[in-house]
């Protein structure tokens, strides 16, 4: 029997203090935990990834994973309920987790490429089939709290280009995965919703349609908005598209909402963030701070102009952010960030609102502030 920690009823779900959070550009420890059942500790030395679909079908045991070529990638993985509260409080009230700005990390992950692992397993679906199939992933070892197991799939053609960085992580921080990261092995898709980077991976299918697990078609969608109710949302699930990359985004960090903050001796207060590009486009390349309601907008300095590791793009990566500006004192001060990734995707005011508060991107925000 495999040990499980929390149950289907009760999963781990936390997010760190958002100060905290943006204090170090890669992630160590008390990163947000996002789970739909409970948490397995798995054996490394028994755990086998199975290969199905159109494949030879095959087993890989870890020793085998990490025997491969090794990749790292440097990437924010987010839950796609990001900043759920915001779109809950600014717009209208949605199902899901109230999630603040903490569900997302960035961390330096490392393993074979998913590539290599299908190629290896005889992955020989014609090119002009990579855009129209899908790789499924799956973990079986617990029920969730929809489904029996948890998956989710991209489509193939990202899986299978290079540059795309997908990999079966093996390592976070230079160090095996943590049981509740999904030790000991899980799914890294740089820039796509976390939903789909499956922990404790047992199984990848590659396959002609979706994954049919409840994540991949009833939930992580974007609805339209005439479907405000779950009863209305059912007729809906069958026509919108999953979720697959994760649009551009910012989010203001200090002075937090409800704070009070002391100009320095030439007026200026400091803004801080982080940054998100949108799915392949990045890294983030601007980050604008408005202290005045959006009326003037000064550019953030960007913390990170180098790769802390030789080799290894930014393009995947959050963006630490600082922004001086100079408010006149009072209550009730509102200060707004934006940001632009190198694609040219920038950051609307406020997107429409959602059943299922999923990709919420507005300006960063933070309101009610005392300026002294
Ligand atoms: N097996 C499994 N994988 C999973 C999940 C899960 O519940 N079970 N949650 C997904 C979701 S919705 C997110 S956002 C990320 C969260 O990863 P983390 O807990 O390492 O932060 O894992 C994804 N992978
Ligand atoms: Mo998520």
């Amino acid at each position: 029997m495999v040990k499980l920690e929390h149950t289907v009823r009760k999963p781990l779900n936390r997010e760190p203090p958002l100060e905290k959070l943006i204090s170090s550009f890669i992630t160590e420890e008390g990163g947000y935990d996002r789970n739909h059942g409970p948490i397995p500790y798995l054996d490394a030395s028994t755990h086998r990834v199975a290969i199905y679909g159109a494949v030879t079908q095959q087993e890989f045991s870890i020793g085998q994973l990490s025997s491969l070529p090794q990749h790292t990638v440097i990437c924010a993985l987010q839950c796609a309920g990001n900043r759920r509260h915001t779109m809950r409080t600014k717009l209208k009230e949605v199902n899901g987790i109230d999630w603040f700005d903490g569900a997302v990390m960035n961390c330096r992950w490392r393993g074979p490429r998913l590539r290599d692992v299908l190629l290896r397993s005889g992955m020989d679906l014609p090119r002009e089939k990579w855009k129209d199939a899908h790789v499924a992933f799956a973990c079986f070892q617990t029920p969730c709290q929809d489904d029996e197991y948890y998956g989710g799939s991209i489509p193939l053609e990202r899986a299978m280009q290079e540059d795309a960085d997908v990999i079966l992580a093996l390592e976070m921080n230079g160090r095996p995965l943590t049981p509740n990261h999904g030790f000991p092995v899980r799914v890294v898709t740089p820039g796509i919703a976390g939903a789909r980077s499956v922990k404790w991976l047992d199984r990848i299918t590659v396959q002609l349609c979706e994954s049919s697990n409840f994540y991949q078609q009833r939930d992580y969608k974007i609805l339209p908005e005439e479907a405000d109710c779950v009863e209305k949302a059912k007729e809906w699930w069958d026509k919108c598209p999953s979720i697959v990359d994760m649009p551009v985004n910012s989010v203001i960090a200090v002075p937090a909402s409800e704070s009070t903050v002391k100009r320095d001796e030439n007026g200026v207060v400091y803004v801080k963030g982080y940054a998100l590009p949108s799915g392949q486009d990045g890294p983030v390349t601007q980050v604008e701070v408005s202290a005045d309601g959006g009326k003037t907008w000064v550019l953030a300095e960007l913390a990170q102009a180098e790769s802390p590791e030789k080799g290894v793009s930014l393009k995947w990566s959050w963006t630490l952010w600082q922004a001086k500006v100079k408010p006149e004192p009072g209550t009730g001060k509102k200060f707004l960030s934006r940001a632009m990734d190198k694609g040219g995707n920038v950051q609307a005011p406020c997107p429409k609102w959602n059943l299922r508060g999923v990709s919420y991107n507005g300006y960063g925000e933070s309101e009610n502030v005392e300026v002294i």
